[in-house]
């Protein structure tokens, strides 16, 4: 049996329409289970709309809409983006179907049973705009009096009956599960920060509203609806068929939750403490990655900056956007995204270090090898060095992945694909063919071999133009996972003529 992985993005809010934040998150889970499916794993990979609550049913207000029907609309352009940025997800939950209203109910009640639920009033701070609570002290007054949450979302006094969470019995139980799953919350100053925020105390959690009613009724006293916060965080486990059996029971506790920064809390401190209450296991851990600015400033539809993924792969094409959007900023890093970084590392990264490699191997190959995949020969040290490093990736990637190293990963290729280069610069194939036919073979063997390897391990970044380029290196479709690497490929196999697979981005001028 195949050991099974299982990675979320968070479910977005359809108050909005998604930008390149939304895809980010959803593109590093996307590579992260492409790689794993390629490393040999049952991969369940979930993503999906999160649709309740006041601030959705605000936004449907405004559009003039009712909340399922706005919802069924904006919950659409969250499916799109997963196809516009060639995301493979296996499934797209959205918190207004019956299965995850079902799990809602459950969880509920067992936090109950567990005696971690009881009535009372909630008075205090509350921004819609984050759907979360605030302490005073955690407030900024401006000069006019009015307070702002640390988001910069406006916050409101809001006094109603509620249920709470008994989150304060919690403390201690939670800093012990974090000293025992050192791994659960990345990276580590991320984990410090929790640390720190649970040490300095947790009040009970309010999870329930009664002044809206777009929700998930609370069982048994339905002017109450679930705080929005616990409905959606139940999104992860309602997709593995909880409570019910199913085939894809066996995929929880989940490998990995990925997240901005900005939801960090709701994951590591609720989220646990929920399912140790419920008496469900733990995911396994929780990665916090940093916040995309545009061109220097914040992303905002008042500043008319908000960039939608569609625009980006229209212009660049999709497998560039991808590798950009991971290769720019060391993942968990805040970034910036500018159009001339982009551009910049298509045309020396794709275009120069590997468009090139393999288009000289290849074209040399096609001329002056009656385009047949040559036999290797004798190896020499630069031979061995070469092939060493580029066989060394499969497990090198297996470790940054692990750790969600993306960046890291793409510069271990990009190593070996600059060694290539300087390797086909010395030896110089070209000359070759006249002095040593035989060597000349061999060297071109030895890139195409390096080659292979490299466009294996890039296929969960940019799966559209590696697979171009293992058709080109004539590598079977069934022999392009990770475990198949240790069967050479067959000299003699006959190869299509070589196509550059990343032409260099010439920009428009005027
Ligand atoms: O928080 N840079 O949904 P949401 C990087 N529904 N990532 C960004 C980004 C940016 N500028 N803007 C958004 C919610 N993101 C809840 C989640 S999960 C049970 C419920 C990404 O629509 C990032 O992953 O506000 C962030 O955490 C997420 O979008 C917030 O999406």
């Amino acid at each position: 049996m195949k050991p099974k992985f299982y990675v979320t993005t968070p479910i977005y809010y359809v108050n909005d329409v998604p930008h390149i934040g939304h895809a980010y998150t959803t593109l590093a889970c996307d590579v992260l289970a492409r790689w794993k499916r390629l490393d040999g794993y049952e991969v369940m990979f979930l993503t999906g709309t999160d649709e309740h609550g006041q601030k959705v049913e605000k936004a449907a207000e405004t559009a003039g809409v009712a909340p399922q029907d706005f919802t069924d609309r904006v919950s659409i352009a969250f499916r799109e983006m997963a196809a516009i940025m060639g995301v493979s997800n296996d499934d797209f939950i959205r918190t207004t179907e019956a299965r995850h209203k079902a799990a809602c109910a459950e969880l509920w009640k067992r936090l109950e049973a567990a005696g971690d639920i009881y009535l009372g009033g909630y008075e205090g701070w509350y921004a819609v705009r984050d759907e979360a609570f605030y302490d005073e002290d955690e407030l900024r007054t401006l000069p006019d009096g009015s307070k702002l949450a640390p988001s910069g979302a406006p916050v409101e006094w809001v006094v109603e009956p509620s249920y709470f969470f008994r989150l304060g019995a919690w403390q201690e139980r939670l800093l012990a599960f974090y000293e025992a799953n050192p791994d659960f919350i990345a990276p580590e100053a991320r984990r410090n920060e929790v640390l720190s925020f649970v040490r300095g105390g947790l009040r009970d959690l309010s999870i329930s509203r009664t002044s809206f009613t777009w929700g998930v009724p609370v069982p048994g006293d339905p002017k109450h609806i679930m705080y929005v916060w616990l409905d959606a965080l139940t999104n992860y486990v309602t997709a593995t068929g909880w409570p019910g059996e199913g085939p894809r029971r066996d995929f929880w506790p989940a490998d990995l939750h990925m997240v901005g920064k900005d939801i960090l809390r709701f994951h590591t401190v609720y989220w646990p403490a929920f399912l140790m209450s419920a008496g469900l296991p733990t995911p396994k851990r929780i990665f916090a990655h940093g916040w995309w600015t545009i061109e220097g400033e914040k992303m905002s539809k008042s500043l008319g900056n908000v960039i939608a993924p569609a625009d980006l792969v229209n212009a660049y094409g999709l497998d560039a956007t991808r590798y950009f959007l991971l290769r720019e900023v060391p993942f968990g890093n805040d970034g910036n995204f500018s159009r001339k970084a982009l551009i910049s590392r298509m045309n020396v990264e794709l275009a120069n270090d590997l468009g090139n490699l393999a288009q000289r191997s290849l074209s040399l190959i096609a001329r002056n090898c009656a385009g047949l995949l040559p036999a290797t020969g004798p190896h020499t040290e630069d031979d061995t060095t070469l092939l060493a490093a580029a066989h060394a990736l499969p497990a090198q990637l297996r470790a940054r992945m692990d750790t969600q190293g993306f960046g890291d990963a793409l510069e271990d290729v990009w190593k070996v694909i600059r060694a290539g280069n300087g390797y086909i610069d010395r030896q110089a194939p070209w000359a070759l063919k006249k002095t040593d036919l035989p060597r000349m073979e061999h060297v071109l063997r030895v890139l195409a071999d390096v080659q292979r390897v490299v466009a294996t391990v890039l296929q969960p970044f940019m799966p559209t133009s590696m697979a171009r380029m293992l058709d080109q290196l004539g590598v079977p479709a069934d022999a392009r996972d990770l475990a198949a690497l240790a069967t050479p490929l067959a000299a003699g196999t006959a190869l299509p003529a070589p196509q550059g697979v990343f032409p260099r981005y010439v920009e428009e001028v005027g």
